[in-house]
């Protein structure tokens, strides 16, 4: 009869512990820079819903002022006049209304604001509320961000 010998590895040769632990380090940094990632988008979600719900605010108070006023009160030198600021983001807000139609009113509602990476969003780079040279990226002869709001309001 034939005596069968096993044999058992008794651990990891230095080289395999190397390569696992090497091999472990790569997808734990991948993990780690998803993590960051994620969580620098999910902020950016964050921020974009607050402005946008603050500009929605501002298009309810056009919105309800009175009809025949909205363009001069809205415009530059009116009051409120055609900036505003943001509350709860470092932002900028810009209205453009086209009454190119007196009955039908364009307004555009534009935000541009300090991201937490202090990156800033939308084309007017220092928050002024004033299309300075070099930030119209469009060439459209208005601030854009993508973060803004259009819409019309008819006369009553
Ligand atoms: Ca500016
Ligand atoms: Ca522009």
């Amino acid at each position: 009869m034939k005596k069968i010998f096993f044999y058992f590895k008794k651990g990891f040769t230095l080289v395999e512990v190397l390569v696992a632990t090497g091999l472990l380090v790569i997808v734990l940094a991948g993990l780690v820079g998803l993590f960051v990632y994620c969580s620098m988008l999910s902020e950016l979600s964050g921020d974009m819903t607050m402005v946008m719900s603050e500009l929605q605010g501002k298009w309810e108070e056009i919105r309800n002022h009175d009809y025949d006023l909205i363009v001069s009160d809205y415009s530059s030198g009116g009051t409120p006049g055609n900036t505003f600021d943001l509350t709860q983001v470092n932002a900028q807000g810009v209205i453009y209304i086209d009454a190119a139609n007196p009955e039908l009113l364009v307004v555009k509602i534009v935000a541009s604001w300090q991201a937490r990476n202090d990156r800033i969003m939308g084309e007017d780079q220092n928050l002024n509320g004033i299309l300075d040279a070099g930030e119209d990226q469009n060439g459209n002869g208005e601030i854009d961000s993508s973060t803004s709001l259009v819409s019309m309001i008819t006369q009553r």
